[in-house]
């Protein structure tokens, strides 16, 4: 059938698509102890990732995928279309996790990208354009840092010595890692700009469910900033030291976790966001005043002027702490910074098209959450389509979950869509 194949003609196999979500979600499973459940821990270049890049790579190979690997490790699958030397549409998104994951964030997008070639192959339908399926390394960015790491650079937005030298935790290096697993690729990784770009994926938000819309046609993402904060003070006996000869890292640290939600609730930055997601004291005794304390702070902002003037403040704030403990040292490192960025309108068009034409009410909303689309949105129209997510849209949590018959819903939408931009 020629590309002019309308998108009625195509079926997404819902089964297929839920199977390889669970079977790739039992890579990096483990029993977490909050929930009762089974989550994924799937962190970018460890074993287990190189696992579900193996099982990703071998699925790409029985669509007869034409499978590269950039620099950066990101893993591209192309089918290729009657106009080969045409930009193709491309579709991504990730399959490293958080380390309290679900199964479904990244991993519904890119699985959801190869069940779109699965359905367009088994219709017999030859799109003009070539369609090619990514999986972008390190999009989380929880092990070493920057979130949106293997798209950034991509983009060009982030260099790939930058991102070989950042460490993790342990001290390993970005560049070590990939290459002891085996996937430091040799295709160039500045990404030609494609056609388009289309990214899969779950809300990971509340709205969906609350507007009873199985669909979200996503108008952009919000600004982020992560920055590292460490405190040095002194330590000392607990029980022997006077409070005014104390340096107490702790307190500080306290200060910073009531100051951030200070600054939300005082509504003076707009929709400002703001977590201290890890905060971490030494040496962690319950009778020595603790002389360092580290902490992140995950700042996002839908307005870019009320995110910058955030994070003047916090760093206003953060100067006066040692006025409060004389002594006190405050070091801060940004790790990740993001404007916000709105999608294509042309390509929101066509999702919405495609999941009417689907019989899919949607819904219009900007993303709480940082994905690759926005990364490639600097080179190429982009936009995304989310899917409904359940128990109030929760995620990088293993309660994350979406129903079989709205993740296929999703990615009806996400084929029907590409399939108009590849004609
Ligand atoms: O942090 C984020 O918003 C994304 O999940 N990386
Ligand atoms: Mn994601
Ligand atoms: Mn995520």
């Amino acid at each position: 059938m020629t590309a002019n194949t309308t998108s009625a003609d195509f079926r997404i196999d819902g089964d297929r698509l839920w199977a390889d979500l669970t079977e790739l979600a039992a890579i990096g499973a483990y029993d977490d102890e909050a929930t009762g459940l089974v989550g994924v821990d799937r962190q970018s270049l460890t074993d287990d990732d190189r696992a579900g890049r193996r099982l990703l790579i071998s699925w790409m190979e029985e669509l007869d995928l034409d499978v590269t690997i950039d620099e950066m490790g990101s893993i591209f699958g192309r089918r290729e279309g009657e106009d080969p030397e045409l930009a193709p549409v491309l579709i991504g998104s990730h399959i490293d996790t958080v380390a309290t994951a679900g199964a479904f964030d990244g991993c519904l997008g890119v699985l959801g990208g190869l069940a779109v070639l699965r359905a367009f192959a088994e219709a017999g339908l030859r799109t003009r354009r070539s369609i090619v399926v990514a999986a972008w390394t390190e999009e989380e960015g929880v092990r070493f840092g920057t979130d949106m790491l293997g798209s950034a650079v991509a983009a060009g937005r982030l260099g790939l010595d930058y991102a070989y030298g950042l460490t993790d935790a342990a001290g390993l290096r970005f560049g070590d890692e990939l290459m002891r697993i085996g996937f430091r690729g040799d295709r160039p990784v500045l990404l030609d700009p494609p056609h388009a770009y289309l990214e899969c994926h779950i809300e990971q938000g509340p709205v969906l469910a609350q507007e009873d819309r199985q669909i979200g046609i996503v108008t952009g993402v919000q600004s982020i900033s992560w920055q590292k904060v460490a405190l040095h003070g002194r330590a000392a006996h607990a029980g022997t030291t006077p409070t005014e000869l104390r340096i107490d890292a702790g307190l500080a640290a306290a200060q910073i976790v009531v100051e951030v939600r200070r600054m939300v609730d005082s509504g003076a930055y707009g929709r400002l966001r703001a977590t201290v997601g890890h905060i971490a004291t030494s040496p962690g005794l319950p009778s020595v005043v603790p002389d360092r304390a580290e902490l992140t702070v995950d700042l996002r902002n839908p307005d870019d002027a009320d995110m910058a003037r955030a994070e003047v403040d916090f760093a206003a704030f953060l100067d006066t702490l040692p006025e409060a403990q004389p002594g006190l040292r405050v070091e801060t490192a940004q790790m990740a910074r993001t404007k916000a960025v709105p999608f294509d309108e042309g390509v929101q068009d066509a999702l919405e098209a495609a999941a009417k034409e689907h019989g899919y009410d949607s819904l219009r909303l900007m993303s709480g959450a940082g994905h690759d689309a926005q990364e490639i949105a600097a080179i190429a129209p982009a936009a995304m389509v989310f899917v409904r997510g359940q128990y109030q849209g929760i995620s990088h949590n293993p309660r994350e979950y979406s129903t079989p018959e709205d993740c296929r819903a999703g990615v009806e939408v996400l084929a029907a869509a590409a399939l108009e931009l590849s004609a």
